[in-house]
């Protein structure tokens, strides 16, 4: 017999009755409740996810999708959502992308497998798949039509990164431009490149169109730049920077005494770095909780939302310029 039945035997109540206890949605008379707490307490029970799945029409799952958790931002950004969710009672399953088309229509294939009430996908690329699905998404950094769209003011945070060189008397400049269908890092890239036709510099671009799980082939693709010639150099994000400090030093170029380096995202490779590194914080905490709050609305509440929400960024001086 199930624990539900055996419960709902030793209370001498129905089975939808000891459900909507359980699940707490509907009317159960205080006498009831009692009785089934103390059953509950008798045959040591804990609700099992799929029978509460069944009664709900709910699975209790979020989908995480992400690119990789080589890159510390996306590993500290799933931890903190994760951990919500989780004080919350939802369960979590993760896929990995790795920024490949093929891979992550795999992933939504195995979410909607798993059936699970929402999907947060970080950079996700398969647009028009991701656009029809029918369940609640949240989609970090992608604009995708009638979903919610969270990412930083990326935009602002490349335009500030050039006026902090600026400020600091830094004009020979160049900046490692992300791939082309990242439309965070395009945005970091227009407002860098605006603010410098604003203030007249003409600076360079290289576009670092590399996946950055591998670091010999970054560092290959490193070496085939003159970095010398320059005076600051903004790495279209902190992992990106990392691997460039430590290159510079292989080949006798010290940060920051001889060329300074900005990054983005303020992920704590930043803080940890050596020379800790200057960087634009597009804060994990506002926007894993702005994530989670919207997560519950839409699923918890039923709530229709389609937004697209840009969290403040900020420069956060270190020691790399
Ligand atoms: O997609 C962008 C590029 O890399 C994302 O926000 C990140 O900055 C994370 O490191």
């Amino acid at each position: 017999m199930s624990n539900i039945r055996k419960i709902a035997k030793e209370c001498n109540l129905s089975v939808a009755t000891i459900s909507r206890y359980i699940n707490n949605n509907g009317y159960v008379s205080k006498e009831s409740a009692e009785k089934i707490e103390a059953a509950i307490k008798k045959f040591n029970y804990t609700p099992n996810e799929h029978v509460k799945a069944i009664f709900n029409k709910k699975s209790n799952i979020i989908g995480l999708i992400f690119p990789d958790f080589i890159n510390p931002y996306f590993g500290e950004m799933a931890t903190i959502l994760g951990d919500l969710l989780q004080e919350y009672g939802f369960r979590t399953i993760f896929s990995f992308t790795k920024d490949d088309i093929n891979k992550e229509m795999n992933a939504l294939k195995i979410m909607q497998g798993y059936k699970v009430d929402a999907l947060v996908i970080a950079r996700g690329l398969c647009v028009e798949k991701i656009e029809k699905l029918n369940i609640p998404v949240i989609s970090f950094e992608t604009e995708i039509k009638n979903k919610v769209v969270i990412s930083a003011d990326n935009y602002s945070g490349g335009a500030e990164v050039f006026k902090y060189f600026y400020k600091k008397g830094k004009t020979k400049l160049v900046h490692l431009r992300g791939p082309k269908n990242f439309q965070a890092t395009e945005s970091r890239y227009k407002g860098f490149l605006d603010a410098s036709i604003e203030h007249d510099i003409e600076v360079d671009i290289i576009d670092f169109d590399i996946n950055l799980v591998d670091y010999k082939v970054v560092y290959q693709k490193l070496s085939e730049y003159d970095f010398g010639k320059y005076d600051g150099i903004f790495a279209y994000n902190d992992i990106l920077a990392g691997y460039l400090v430590d290159y510079l030093r292989s080949i006798g170029i010290v940060v920051p005494r001889d060329i300074s380096v900005i990054g983005f995202d303020n992920s704590y490779i930043s803080r940890v770095m050596c020379p800790s590194l200057t960087t634009v914080e597009q804060s994990l905490e506002q926007i894993a909780e702005k994530c989670f709050e919207i997560l519950i609305r839409m699923v918890e509440k039923d709530e229709d939302i389609i937004d697209n929400i840009k969290v403040p960024i900020k420069l956060v001086e270190r020691d790399s310029v």
